[in-house]
């Protein structure tokens, strides 16, 4: 096996030097984006990567890097991953879960209340010194968070530090709906209630998206969706880009349908859809729910753990601490030699 690794995106120096430690690493700390055909040339001879959400994994570039054995992505998303197209040429994926729960579960609440109670739009007005009269008993008018319905679309790990937040802090009546239903335990634990999807766009005031992007979840909020809310409600999304109809988001906040939205991921971002730049009652962010200087750094580094577990120069036990695909593990004439 080389003993040649390439990191995709600009990262912490320690996670260089540990790299450094056992492989010969290709950086790209000036954080210019690779295109698809420049990735493959940088991956030639390369046993392992360190990859982001903006690399695209595909069937094209796993043939064309025959010698690619770990995939190594920082973040607990993949889908910039064929994960099945990696099973299948015995390619170990590897994510970033537990790390980053807490943290991307405070980022939501802060865009919720951030969202429901104006605070981009309150900055802005004040910055664009139109605050000429103190006391007004109906300027910038929210909605509250406390005692509120949240509704919860898609309740892992961080949906379930989400509910806790909302139940135990802020005495909300948390419900979610999700592909299975939670333990009765975790429910307790979330004080959260599962209801159907119908049920969750009719009732929740505040409406958090955290599920996992993936064909069956591409537009699961839409136009429908949305003109079942209430014309009062809030919807955060720091899932992905594609699980909320951008379009049909911005029309709806446009006519009226809901109060307001709050969003840190989008479709094709960068790039923002134009309109929604142009709204006042939607706060915007840059995908930012992990980005504490604390768990962007535990990420790179058990993505570099998880590398160093599986490609390391005589590792014996090849045992990455965080794989998607563990049945490459399980067959091991698969695994890349
Ligand atoms: C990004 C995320 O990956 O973990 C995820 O799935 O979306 C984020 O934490 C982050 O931008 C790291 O590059």
């Amino acid at each position: 096996m080389s003993n040649n690794i390439l990191v995709t995106r600009a990262t912490f120096p320690e996670v260089l030097d540990k790299l450094r430690g056992q492989f010969d690493v290709i950086d790209n700390q000036s954080d210019t984006p690779w295109s698809q055909s420049e990735l493959i040339a940088r991956l030639q001879g390369k046993c392992g990567a360190v990859t982001h959400g903006s690399d695209k994994i595909d069937a094209v570039l796993l043939d064309a890097c025959p010698d690619l054995k770990a995939v190594c992505n920082v973040g607990v998303g993949y889908n910039n991953i064929d994960v099945a197209a990696c099973t299948k040429r015995g390619v170990l994926v590897t994510n970033t879960p537990d790390v980053l729960t807490e943290t991307t579960a405070d980022f939501g609440f802060a865009l919720l209340m951030a969202t429901a109670r104006r605070i981009a739009e309150s900055d802005r007005y004040v910055r664009a010194r139109q605050w000429h009269k103190t006391g007004v008993h109906d300027m910038l008018l929210g909605a509250d968070i406390h005692g509120a319905t949240m509704g919860i679309l898609g309740m892992g790990r961080i949906g379930q530090a989400i509910a806790r937040r909302g139940a135990h802090g802020f005495n909300m009546r948390v419900i979610y709906h999700n592909r299975s239903r939670l333990s009765a335990d975790i429910e307790q634990q979330c004080q959260a209630h599962y209801v159907s999807r119908d049920e969750l766009f009719g009732q929740a005031d505040h409406l958090i998206v955290v599920v996992p992007y993936s064909a069956s979840s591409h537009h699961a909020i839409g136009h429908a969706e949305l003109r079942q809310m209430k014309r009062s409600a809030t919807v955060i999304n720091i899932a992905r880009g594609g699980v909320i109809d951008d379009a049909a988001l911005a029309q709806a906040l446009q006519d009226g349908t809901i109060a307001a939205a709050g969003l840190d991921v989008f479709e094709g971002e960068p790039n923002v859809r134009p309109d929604l730049l142009d709204i006042p009652n939607v706060v915007l962010t840059p995908h930012i729910g992990s980005a504490s200087m604390r768990t962007r750094l535990a990420m790179a580094l058990l993505a570099a753990d998880n590398l160093l577990a599986i490609c390391s120069a005589g590792a014996v036990d090849i045992a990455p601490l965080t794989p998607v695909n563990p049945e490459v593990l399980t067959h091991p004439l698969r695994l890349r030699a």
